[in-house]
């Protein structure tokens, strides 16, 4: 016997994944991870026998449903369903699939589309921060083609302009976690921050590498790899995420110098794999800790020349750049981050039913 469960699959930013009204999931957490990892096919690193696209990025989830909270329209919880262990994640947020969160709530009848623009406020159920969608809803339907391009997505679609308002120390309780703006675990000088995502910022060359290496070519580096791992297992607690073994946080990004007129260039491992660009919230972090005087970036990234008030940053990836606009406040050292906002796009790919055997799940 299988069981249908209405689903959407869409592209949010440079991710991808199934994305579920709550009511249509089973209330029970044990039983719902059961069924996200038969939805997906894991484990197996091919996931073949599922939806999920056998990467980390292409595994994803958003579970929605209206927010009782007075500043927020819809709850978006994220779950990362672990490609090839049987693992369903809420450690973390990710900023990418939220992109489609908007459209889907306007298309699922939780909130009103405007004639125009729609904003959409989204309690980030993960790290209890908000963030703001705003939507192309020309004639009140959402919009998805448009001209705005992303790197790491091909053509062009819909711009989802996007605010965080509250994300500095939302997982780790302080933008700066350990509570120092360098730390020294096994040898290595880091950075340790929280705008929204537990980042450690590391220099690449304190690893004899230029920064410019391939995804492919550092995952294929198992002693690098080893190592990243080792210092992550050591700095998670530190940073107040508890043991972290089988947490997706946090994120091991390298940083070099800027190549292509942006403000930094960076390889992010999230956290086994290496990203094909950066993570929304991941992209968010690494400029704040840039314009954090004193932090491992220093001497290294490329500001403009006043990092106090609003501006943009250009974080480099190994596809391209990831715009950020921040409002910052620099005063003796400390930062205080106004306001983030960036643009994504989202695509609705699919909308239907997910079979999930029952053996998995014997019904709703
Ligand atoms: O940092 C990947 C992604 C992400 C997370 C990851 C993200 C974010 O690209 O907000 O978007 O770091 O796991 O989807």
């Amino acid at each position: 016997m299988l069981t249908a469960i209405p689903a959407t699959l869409m592209r949010g930013g440079t991710s991808k994944g199934l994305y579920f009204d709550r009511k249509d999931l089973p209330a029970d957490e044990e039983t719902r991870n059961r069924v996200l990892l038969a939805a997906m096919g894991s484990p197996d690193v091919r996931q073949i026998d599922g939806v999920g696209g056998a990467h980390p990025l292409t595994s994803k989830v958003a579970v929605i449903s209206a927010s009782a909270r007075e500043d927020a329209d819809v709850d978006y919880l994220f779950l990362q369903v672990v490609v090839d262990k049987a693992e369903v994640s809420d450690s973390q947020n990710c900023g990418n699939i939220l992109a489609g969160v908007g459209p889907w709530a306007i298309e699922n009848g939780f909130v009103d589309a405007q004639d125009g623009t729609t904003p959409v406020r989204i309690h980030m159920v993960n790290t209890g921060s908000i963030a703001v969608a705003h939507v192309p809803t020309p004639g009140g339907q959402v919009e998805y083609e448009g001209t705005a391009r992303i790197d790491g997505v091909p053509g062009t679609a819909a711009a989802i302009p996007m605010d965080f308002l509250d994300v500095a120390g939302s997982s780790c309780g302080a933008l700066l976690p350990t509570g120092n703006i360098v730390d020294e675990v096994q040898g290595v000088e880091l950075t340790c921050i929280d705008n929204g995502m537990p980042v450690v910022l590391l220099k690449a060359s304190d690893f004899g590498l230029s920064g410019l290496e391939r995804p492919e070519e550092l995952e294929a580096n198992a002693e690098l790899k080893e190592r990243i791992e080792s210092i992550r297992l050591e700095i998670g607690p530190k940073m107040n995420l508890g043991d972290v073994k089988s947490k997706t946080v946090p994120k091991m990004t390298l940083i070099s110098p800027p190549q292509n007129g942006g403000v930094v260039s960076t390889r992010s491992f999230i956290p086994h794999r290496v990203h094909e660009a950066i993570g929304v919230l991941g992209a968010v972090s690494v400029a704040t800790g840039c314009v954090l005087p004193g932090s491992v970036a220093d001497g290294i990234a490329e500001l403009p020349a006043s990092s106090d008030g609003a501006q943009r940053l250009e974080v480099e990836h190994p596809t391209g750049f990831f715009t950020v606009d921040m409002d910052v406040e620099v005063n003796d050292g400390q930062v205080d981050v106004k306001r983030s906002a960036l643009l994504r796009t989202a695509r609705k790919l699919m909308r239907g039913e997910v079979y999930i055997p029952g053996k998995v799940w014997s019904g709703q």
